[in-house]
This record gives C-alpha cells, sequence and structure tokens, in this order.
C-alpha cells in the first residue's frame, strides 16, 4: 500500500483544495491530512480560522480521497510523520515548491500547481463586496 501525506489548514474548504487533495491521493492507495490545529494557525501561520479544528476535520473526513486526518501542530513534525506513518509521498501545492524538499531524504516529494483563481482570501473579499 502506497501511502500519502499533505498538510493544511483548509479553511474555507474550496475546490482548490479538492484539486489537491484528488492529485495527492491518486499518488497512491492512502491519503492523510494532517490539518492544521487552531493554537498552530493562530501562533505559527498567523491565520484566523472560520471553522474549528474539529469542524476542519469532519468536512476532511467527508471527502472521498481522504482516509485519516491527523493533527498538524508544528512546523517540524514531517520527519517524525513520515516514518510513524510509512509515508511513501509527501503532496504540497505549488506554494510550497521547494519549501520540503529536504523531506526527499525520507520519501518522495511532489509539488502539484495550485488552482490559481480560488482562495479563502478571495472568498472572503468576494462575500465583503455582495455584503455576505
Ligand atoms: N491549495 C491549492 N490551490 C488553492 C489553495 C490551496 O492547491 N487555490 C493547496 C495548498 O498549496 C496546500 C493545500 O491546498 O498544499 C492546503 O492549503 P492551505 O490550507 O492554504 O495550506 P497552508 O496554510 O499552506 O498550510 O506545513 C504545511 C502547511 O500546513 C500548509
Amino acid at each position: 500500500m502506497k501511502r500519502v501525506i499533505t498538510y493544511g489548514t483548509f479553511d474555507l474548504l474550496h475546490y482548490g483544495h479538492i484539486n489537491l487533495l484528488k492529485r495527492a491521493k491518486e499518488q497512491g492507495d492512502y491519503l492523510i491530512v494532517a490539518l492544521s490545529e487552531d493554537e498552530f494557525n493562530e501562533k505559527c501561520k498567523y491565520k484566523k480560522c472560520y471553522f474549528s479544528y474539529n469542524e476542519r476535520k469532519q468536512l476532511l473526513e467527508a471527502i472521498r480521497y481522504v482516509d485519516l486526518v491527523i493533527p498538524e501542530i508544528s512546523w517540524s513534525q514531517k520527519i517524525e510523520d513520515v516514518k510513524l506513518y510509512h509515508i511513501d509521498v509527501l503532496v504540497m501545492g505549488s506554494d510550497w515548491e521547494g519549501h520540503f524538499d529536504f523531506m526527499n531524504e525520507y520519501c518522495k516529494v511532489v509539488y502539484f500547481l495550485r488552482t490559481v483563481e480560488i482562495s479563502t482570501t478571495q472568498i472572503k473579499n468576494d462575500l465583503n463586496l455582495k455584503g455576505g
């Protein structure tokens, strides 16, 4: 069984995330999503999430491509995760191109092109404009 992992906040979940998760799953048979916990988002990623960790976890677990959701609590857990879960492939979007090349020592690293026309910021801006 080929095991894949990817990392992210996935808030507000949109089709750019789904595109990434679909392509990540196509890299193997089992996809783990390491989902950024609320404190990690606020203190380390400076992201204020709309949905809580548990709500985002529930959304991700409903996606057919996702087999397991684990917490991401630190930038530096990736090596341990790859060893613990016997990961073969680490997948990230192209906005992270190069950032995780060091992980090539532990698993294959694949960057997929971001879905450029959609982002959480775009959604929030559009909603503000439309008074949503
Ligand atoms: N993504 C994408 N297209 C978009 C938006 C996001 O392909 N329009 C991808 C990102 O490249 C990332 C994943 O979807 O691989 C999750 O995106 P975010 O939730 O924004 O993840 P991020 O905050 O970048 O966290 O340790 C790594 C970090 O946790 C990544």
